[in-house]
């Protein structure tokens, strides 16, 4: 039954309907009853299997096709009437052309399947920062997977006007030839096929809370990023946010749910996650930028996460939760990823279905971007304020990435316009998280290169009139930290992790006038005995290396970013422009 007498909402899942062809059409109401009937439906089949349920409550296991496990970028398209619209970042089709290519390939694929309705709210249900959307799917893991990313169900369908954003997937026949993952911004519309993985088909979170919500956000004067969002509580007890940029894969989960160093413990230190992958941000009624988290759960990476690198993550994967491409240990029916300890299985399931031993097997048990789908709720460092529909405030914006030589350990912009050129020139080494090589060094602007939904020119100028918005001594502060610079043999130098938080402080210092630093030519950087390094094992030495700037090297990436930026036309503001000749001519003062 229609939870739902909304006519625009109706009429399009009719028309949806006349065009797949489901068998029966099913809303989702978010009941513990209808969850609990569906992973039941999806044991039946195969599509998950169910987990040891006195170590693992309520835990399930998915694979997807091999050829279906990271996110498309060369698949994924903005289909706005003007392709200059679109940016040169972004692929493109003229949307009445895709709309006819999209007709043919959805046209009867959900023959002999059901078509699950559900409606969903990113953000606190009835908040006025919430946005609402319907997604249409033939995969029930999809259905769950959106149950904890999002807010679904009945309270949704209850308050969904005539502005819903409209996605459909279909699974059809996971045919990478024919995967297209589309977003139409001027119609509130995403259409993806032909997969089943994570970020193609959770249409919540990267279509709807970054590509098309950057869109809305670019024409109502906020912003969509991929950031986390953390708090800082330090020993007075204040607690300070920041949110964090970095490209996919680069440790924001990880930075999100930081365990401090035993002595910053035990001076009463804690560090509180309000979000791990998305921020909505707008100017609040005090005249700050206020960040919120539009999701409900995590989508983290299994690979690397340990007791010791990440135990809230660990701990949020205890109850609740889907975990896609790891390894099945048969002996107790768990789970495993390289990483996770010292003890792979040996009677067990790779992530590809074939039996596994891990004792001997030279190939991986677990893809390199296998994740956990677990519910906020589960996370022992989640944030009071991880329900306030208003978010919190932010005193820094922090950008970063993989970079093994050129960028320093951290530094500061030296001021709001500088800091969005510093985001704008953003590079990092590819990861498992997308299709395509890894370890290549790529521009990333502001982590958001693959979701950014119009033109990349017109968001850097979006950045710089939000700075606009604000009084000077207002706006965060934004710097730019690298936590992966390697040594000749390619080992990282920095302890990350846990440790970042000594970055942290000095960051959270910067912001509040309380520590001094030193000006180089990238902006300011801090004095190497001002970065508390008690019992981590770093050295002044490391640091002030791990600190330095390679003019040669930065030199060489100017030309890089000028080539970059010239890709850009008319649209690269003149402020950036301007921002990179000044830098140039700082390094070579
Ligand atoms: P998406 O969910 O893809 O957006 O990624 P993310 O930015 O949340 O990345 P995540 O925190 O899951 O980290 C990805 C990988 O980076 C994992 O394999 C981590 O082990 C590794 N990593 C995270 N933080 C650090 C760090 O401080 N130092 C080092 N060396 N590795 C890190
Ligand atoms: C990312 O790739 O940045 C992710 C995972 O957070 S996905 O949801 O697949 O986009
Ligand atoms: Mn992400």
């Amino acid at each position: 039954m229609a939870l739902t007498n909304n006519k625009a909402v109706l009429n399009w899942i009719d028309e949806m309907a006349a065009m797949t062809q489901p068998d029966q059409i099913v809303w989702i109401d978010g009941s513990d009853a209808q969850i609990e009937d569906l992973r039941a439906q999806a044991c039946a089949t195969g599509e998950l299997e169910k987990l040891n349920q006195e170590l693992l409550p309520d835990c399930y296991l998915h694979r997807t096709a091999v050829n279906d496990v990271a996110r498309v970028e060369d698949r994924t398209f903005i289909c706005c009437r003007k392709q200059e619209d679109a940016g040169p970042t972004n692929n493109w089709m003229d949307p009445q052309e895709m709309y006819a290519k999209l007709k043919k390939l959805y046209t009867g694929s959900m023959k002999g399947r059901t078509m699950y309705v559900i409606p969903y709210s990113m953000g606190v249900v009835g908040s006025p920062f919430a946005k609402y959307g319907i997604e249409l799917t033939d995969s029930i893991y999809v259905v769950l997977n959106m149950c904890i990313m999002t807010r679904v169900g009945t309270a949704v369908a209850e308050v969904i006007g005539d502005d819903f954003v409209k996605g459909l997937h279909a699974k059809a026949d996971i045919d990478p030839e024919n995967r297209y993952i589309v977003h139409f911004p001027e119609d509130n519309t995403i259409m993806s096929v032909n997969s089943g993985y994570g970020g193609n088909v959770l249409l919540g979170k990267k279509c709807f809370a970054l590509r098309i919500a950057s869109y809305l956000g670019r024409n109502q004067g906020w912003m969509a990023e991929h950031m986390l969002i953390l708090g800082i509580q330090n020993p007075a007890g204040e607690v300070r946010y920041l949110a964090a940029a970095f490209p996919s894969a680069c440790g924001k989960t990880n930075l999100a749910m930081l365990i401090p160093p035993e002595h910053y413990r035990k001076a009463g230190w804690k560090v509180w996650c309000v979000g791990d992958d998305i921020a909505w941000i707008r100017v609040g009624e005090d005249g700050r930028l206020w960040a919120m988290n539009p999701e409900n759960g995590f989508f983290g990476v299994a690979p690397g996460t340990n007791a010791k690198s990440n135990p809230n993550a660990l701990a949020s994967t205890q109850k609740g939760t889907i975990f896609t491409n790891v390894v099945h240990n048969l002996d107790n029916n768990t789970v495993w990823w390289e990483g996770l300890d010292k003890n792979p299985p040996t009677n067990a399931v790779d992530w590809k279905g074939n039996p596994w031993n891990g004792q001997e097997s030279t190939e991986k048990g677990a893809h390199p971007n296998s994740r956990f789908t677990a519910p906020a709720k589960n996370c022992p460092c989640i944030s009071p304020e991880f329900e306030n529909p208003k978010g919190v405030p932010l005193s820094a914006i922090v950008f970063g990435g993989r970079r093994a030589k050129t960028a320093p350990l951290v530094y500061q912009s030296l001021d709001w316009e500088h800091g969005v050129f510093v985001g704008s020139i953003m590079a990092s080494e590819t990861t498992a998280a997308a299709a395509g090589a890894v370890g290549v060094v790529r521009r990333d602007p502001m982590a958001m290169l693959p979701f950014c939904g119009y033109h990349m020119g017109d968001y850097w100028q979006h950045w710089l009139d939000m700075g606009q918005k604000v009084d000077a001594d207002k706006l965060p502060k934004i710097f730019n930290v690298n936590w992966f610079r390697t040594d000749d043999e390619g080992h990282f130098i920095w302890p990350g992790f846990g440790d970042n938080l000594r970055v942290l402080e000095w960051i959270m210092k910067r912001c509040f006038n309380e520590v001094d630093a030193d000006q180089t030519a990238l902006g300011y950087e801090p004095r190497p005995e001002d970065l508390d390094l008690n019992e981590s094992g770093v050295d002044l030495e490391t640091v002030r290396g791990l600190l330095s700037v390679d003019k040669d090297l930065w030199l060489q990436d100017v030309a890089a970013i000028r080539e970059f930026y010239g890709k850009f036309g008319d649209k690269l503001p003149k402020k950036l422009a301007e921002e990179l000749d000044a830098l140039e001519s700082r390094l070579k003062a």
